[in-house]
């Protein structure tokens, strides 16, 4: 990886806020490649051979956040072999340790947009999508880990980035094209 001219923009919020639809509309506006940090977990948990499978699946069904090593190393890969300039990382850091080791190893972030969103929203988001996901996750039971743990730990890497002026806050309860329109000048700002 050439760090100098690689663009990094982290899109943070809670489970459900929508990170995953809003990252798939700015691909198709500025050609960002999308790195989902739990797609790449669900990825790794199912691949065959894989040593850290089991430990992914059994920290994703309680909410909990996967050691770091073996997000970023995931992420660090996909990034490798992606060969791009443009990476939108959704998901991730979820721990304030996280975003520090991130940014001192692979690279800085350009800036953070943070998708605000009500648990209540969150959560009849999550569990219509559960009707369909095949996502473990996607019950009432862990959806309330995953919005404690959200609380207790990946918040405050919200307001980590916060003292260095990066955050961009966006309500995110409106349709998502209403969300959309709110994003897509912060990204037009940033590549201009
Ligand atoms: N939807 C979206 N926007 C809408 C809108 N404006 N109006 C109406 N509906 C809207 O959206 C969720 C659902 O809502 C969809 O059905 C969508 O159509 C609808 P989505 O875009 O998928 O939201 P997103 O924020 O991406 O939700 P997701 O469930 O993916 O968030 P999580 O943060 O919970 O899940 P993630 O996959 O990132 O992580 C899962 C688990 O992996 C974590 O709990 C953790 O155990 C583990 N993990 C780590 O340990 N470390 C990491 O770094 C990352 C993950
Ligand atoms: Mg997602």
């Amino acid at each position: 990886l050439s760090k100098d001219d690689i663009t990094v923009v982290f899109i943070l919020g809670g489970p459900g806020s929508g990170k995953g639809t809003q990252c798939a509309k700015l691909v198709e506006d500025f050609g960002f490649v999308h790195l989902s940090a739990g797609d790449l977990l669900r990825e790794e948990q199912q691949r065959p051979g894989s040593e850290v499978g089991e430990m992914i699946q059994n920290y994703i069904k309680e909410g909990k956040i996967v050691p770091m090593e073996v997000t970023i190393g995931l992420l660090e890969k996909a990034m490798i072999d992606n060969d791009s300039n443009r990476f939108l990382i959704d998901g991730f850091p979820r721990k304030v340790d996280q975003a520090m080791a991130f940014e001192k190893e692979i690279v800085e972030s350009s800036l953070i947009i943070y998708l605000e969103c009500s648990e209540e929203v969150m959560q009849m988001r999550l569990l219509k999508r559960g009707e369909t996901s095949g996502r473990i996750d996607d019950n009432v039971e862990t959806i309330k880990k995953r919005f404690k743990t959200f609380i207790e730990s990946s918040y405050p890497v919200v307001e980590y980035f916060r003292k260095f002026d990066k955050v961009h806050t966006i309500p995110c309860e409106d349709s998502i094209d209403e969300v959309y329109a709110k994003v897509k000048p912060i990204i037009t700002e940033l590549f201009k």
